[in-house]
């Protein structure tokens, strides 16, 4: 059982002030969190129909004095029309058009985006694959989620300084769904400055206290 103790050290008492302002700052900071969010064109992507795939080019500027803490891909309702094939490449794209392009893959060719990424010449990172886990239409509807890991993220900083990169899907096969969704969540980077406003501030509080 974890009981309380009482801050009986005499140096502990004079740390308490300061340990309660650090404690009210982490509390009352705000997160200065920024979502930005985009949704293609067309919002569910045709359906993710089998016999295409589809590229997705987005301008998108980081903003200085900003850092990206987390990127989600979301397709709401995902399920797979059969499991003739059942296979979905997702790529990020170092560039992209803007805007929506679709081309017809006739749900051969395995992966269609590595391909036309390399036709092209443009750099590209498999994100993920997803397949629908019972093959067909019945059973599960889900919604499908990706989050970048750090190294993902690595990637999206460098094809996005530009303010220019892009996504692309090829569905093997028909992957029905009720949007897609692409999310940047950023925080401010704290500034050196202030902080050391803050350090200032708390050490002349503190030898105020102890030696007044
Ligand atoms: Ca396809
Ligand atoms: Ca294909
Ligand atoms: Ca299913
Ligand atoms: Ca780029």
């Amino acid at each position: 059982m974890l009981i309380a103790t009482p801050i009986k050290d005499l140096k502990m008492r004079k740390l308490a002030p300061l340990l309660t302002i650090l404690i009210l700052f982490v509390a009352v900071t705000p997160a200065f969190a920024t979502i930005y969010e985009f949704t293609p064109s067309q919002p569910d992507l045709f359906d993710l129909d089998h016999s295409k795939y589809y590229l997705w080019g987005i301008n998108w500027t980081p903003v200085a004095g900003e850092e990206i803490v987390s990127i989600n891909l979301a397709i709401d309702d995902i399920n797979n029309w059969d499991d003739y094939n059942n296979i979905l490449y997702i790529h990020l794209l170092e560039r992209m058009r803007t805007g929506l392009a679709v081309r017809t893959d006739y749900q051969g060719g395995g992966d269609s985006i590595a391909s036309w990424a390399s036709n092209n010449h443009i750099s590209d990172l498999l994100l993920d694959t997803y397949t629908d886990s019972d093959g067909g239409v019945g059973g599960d509807v889900i919604d499908y989620l990706y989050s970048f890991s750090a190294s993902d993220i690595a990637y999206f900083n460098l094809f996005a300084a530009d303010g220019n990169f892009g996504l692309g899907f090829d569905p093997d096969c028909h992957y029905w769904n009720s949007g897609v969704r692409f999310t940047i969540e950023t925080r401010a980077i704290p500034e050196p400055a202030s902080m050391v406003l803050f350090g200032t501030g708390l050490l002349g509080f503190f030898f105020r206290r102890r030696f007044a």
